[in-house]
């Protein structure tokens, strides 16, 4: 049976990520060797060596319960078994959030952290890190009964007083339990992590399964982080339900989320089709309907109709498990499994590229304007001291006077530089102190007491409103010195290239933006919750700790990133000109030198000439290195036998 598209994608994938990993490996090598190895290059290594040793791939399947989300899974990623890896049934069946995946530094188990933590005030990426809260089954992986069995632990709910139901945050997603008046019935667990073992997982697919009603609305790290970052997410609908208010009410929280950035990756399925196989009427007839509802759905969803996926995730498992070739196709999981695959691929690489391979390329591009300008450099000396040996003592004399004076004028200018350089580093300070984390602590910690202090829904509100503003106004202060920088950095640049003649790589330049925006879409989550009727009616306490859960520890984040990311700058965007200030002396001297040298001896002269011609070799190779790394590094899709290619590319200069 073929699972083949997703297996072979993800292994495609692997590939390309090794044979990354390896140029990186071997540039770094080579640009140590060659010492050419900047602290911006430095960076960038580290920063993507580490993105894709991390690196996986997250589809999340989410949707209303019952609506076959677990069974969706079962077929497309666990058919192999020939069995139902998880538990599904009508009714809810999936309690809580689970994640399964492969981690091969400790046996497969389960571990499922208890309800009971949704009392404490603990973050899950807290939690995560607690060992000992999560009750952790071993699985065994040769015993079927017995994996079975365990996994059935994620369908467990438990009886608790209605007051503590509510208290978790729970009081909406309860169900009232007949037999004790006052309990009402909970899911037992928070979350589940299945560590387990197989070949798609262990290529770095991570896959989770979500409960429908509202449980996922309410972890706001799911809905905000974990959902969001998915490569893919999978929305699922009931073909025999067609999309309900409440399947509609899902895809505005969790998919169409207001505050939160868009991506791609949304494939929308409609499962159960097979309720559509009437055996009275035709294959065509059957066909137009399943087209007809798909595209309702797109309608209603306001999605493109190619994003809509007709399945029967029960047949599909059922024809893969029997090894029915036909039924498999009818069922529609192949195409949905092809797509899949190709969505994940696509969106996971072209986010490496963005977030890493990008910074690595755009270091390279200046070590090679660095290079470039050194070869300029020694081909300009190498042809006046050429020249030089025709010329009459007394126009070496004048030429002396005018490199003498060069020098003069190039002294003076280190001063001015030196003065930029500090005025740049006096809008830097001012930059750094208006995000720092101690004063976002501040502003925090002052929002809490104003929240926790106010007595009416209204102070809450206005201490809300109070936050924005005060972090706002910080962001501003932080964009406008990093405008006034920039202008800094340009005029600093532009003197040292038109009265130096120096060539210099455009200097790298802080943008505060993309955070800004993150920060604006906060905001308007902010507001919508400010405004809601819930938080009106929600027990003070809860509004304040949901708030902090959700839109603080967002602002946190961003405002940490945007400190992270203006310290680094601050730290690297004056390398380059530095490193060319300090060669373009070195280059002076040796022009004194030269021409002192060559009143004196003829072969001398033209030892120094052949050592040029050697150096500027040297560097015409280190340029062709650089370029040949930099392509391919940018090829995106693996080739077979690249892998040879690189290691030449890289290694056979240093030779
Ligand atoms: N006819 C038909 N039934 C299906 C199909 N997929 C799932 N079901 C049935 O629908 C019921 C719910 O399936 P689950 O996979 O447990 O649904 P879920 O969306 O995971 O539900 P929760 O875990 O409660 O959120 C089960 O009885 C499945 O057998 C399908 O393609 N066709
Ligand atoms: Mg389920």
């Amino acid at each position: 049976m073929t699972i083949g598209d997703l297996t072979g994608q993800l292994q495609d994938f692997s590939a390309w990520k090794q044979q990354q990993l390896q140029i990186m490996e071997q540039l770094e090598n080579w640009l140590k060797q060659e010492g050419l190895y900047t602290s911006q290059v430095q960076r960038a290594l580290r920063y993507a060596t580490l993105a894709l040793h991390r690196d996986h791939v997250t589809v999340a399947v989410v949707g209303e319960f019952s609506r076959g989300k677990t069974e969706l899974i079962n077929a497309l990623f666990f058919s192999d078994h020939k069995f139902r890896l998880l538990p599904t049934d009508a009714g809810r069946t999936t309690m809580c959030p689970t994640e399964i995946f492969q981690d091969n530094s400790e046996p497969p188990c389960l571990r499922l952290l208890p309800i009971e933590t949704r009392l404490e005030e603990a973050s899950l990426a807290e939690l995560l890190e607690n060992e000992p809260l999560w009750e952790k089954l071993p699985i065994d992986l040769d015993d079927s009964d017995q994996l079975i069995e365990t996994l059935l632990k994620i369908r467990e709910q438990k009886l608790v007083p209605r007051e503590v139901a509510t208290n978790m945050g729970l009081g909406d997603v309860s169900q009232i339990a007949e037999e004790v008046e006052a309990m009402v019935s909970v899911p037992a667990w928070r979350l589940a992590r299945l560590n387990y073992r197989h070949p798609l997982l262990s290529q770095g697919l991570h896959v989770l399964d979500t409960p429908g009603l509202n449980a996922v609305s309410s972890e706001p790290e799911l809905t905000y982080e974990m959902l969001p970052n998915a490569q893919a997410r999978l929305f699922v609908v009931g073909a025999d339900t067609g999309i309900t208010q409440s399947d509609m009410e899902m895809w505005q929280q969790l998919i169409r989320q207001p505050g939160v950035r868009q991506r791609l990756g949304v494939m929308v399925v409609l499962n159960k089709a097979d309720t559509l196989w009437d055996e009275l009427r035709t294959e065509v007839e059957i066909q137009k309907i399943v087209e007809r509802q798909c595209r309702e759905v797109a309608e209603i969803l306001n999605i493109d109709p190619n994003q809509v996926y007709a399945v029967s995730a029960q047949k599909g498992l059922v024809a893969r498990v029997k090894d029915d070739y036909q039924l498999e196709q009818r069922s529609g999981i192949p195409e949905l499994e092809k797509q899949l695959a190709k969505t994940l691929v696509e969106n996971r690489q072209a986010l490496i590229v963005e977030q890493s391979t990008e910074a690595v390329i755009s270091a390279l591009w200046n070590i090679e304007a660095l290079v470039s300008s050194r070869l300029k450099r020694l081909r300009k000396q190498a042809r006046e001291l050429d020249e030089l040996s025709t010329k009459s003592e007394a126009a070496i004399d004048q030429l002396l006077k005018q490199a003498q004076h060069d020098k003069a004028r190039y002294q003076a200018s280190i001063q001015a530089y030196k003065q930029s350089r500090a005025e740049f580093t006096a809008h830097g300070k001012i930059l750094l102190d208006a995000i720092s984390p101690s004063r976002l602590d501040t502003m925090i910690g002052e929002a809490y007491k104003r929240m926790t202090g106010a007595w009416t829904t209204i102070g809450l509100k206005e201490a809300m409103r109070q936050l924005f503003e005060d972090i706002n106004q910080q962001m501003e202060i932080a964009s406008n010195q990093t405008q006034e920088m920039r202008r800094l950095v340009r005029a600093i640049y532009r003197r040292f290239q038109s009265q130096h003649d120096m060539q210099l790589a455009e200097p790298q330049m802080l943008s505060l933006i993309g955070h800004q925006v993150e920060l604006n879409l906060v905001h308007q989550e902010s507001e919508i919750f400010r405004k809601s009727p819930l938080t009106t009616l929600t027990e003070q306490h809860f509004a304040v700790r949901r708030y902090f859960q959700t839109i603080v520890a967002r602002v946190r984040k961003i405002f940490l990133q945007a400190h992270s990311d203006a310290k680094e700058w601050l730290e690297t965007a004056l390398d380059a000109l530095t490193q060319e200030i300090h060669e373009h002396r070195t280059a002076l001297s040796q022009q004194l030198a030269d021409l002192k040298l060559s009143g004196r001896s003829r072969s001398m002269v033209r030892q120094r000439l052949a050592s040029l011609d050697r150096e500027c070799r040297k560097l015409e190779d280190q340029l062709e290195t650089l370029q040949n790394t930099r392509k391919t590094l940018t090829k995106s899709v693996p080739e077979k036998d690249s892998k040879k290619l690189h290691l030449r590319v890289v290694s056979s200069r240093s030779a």
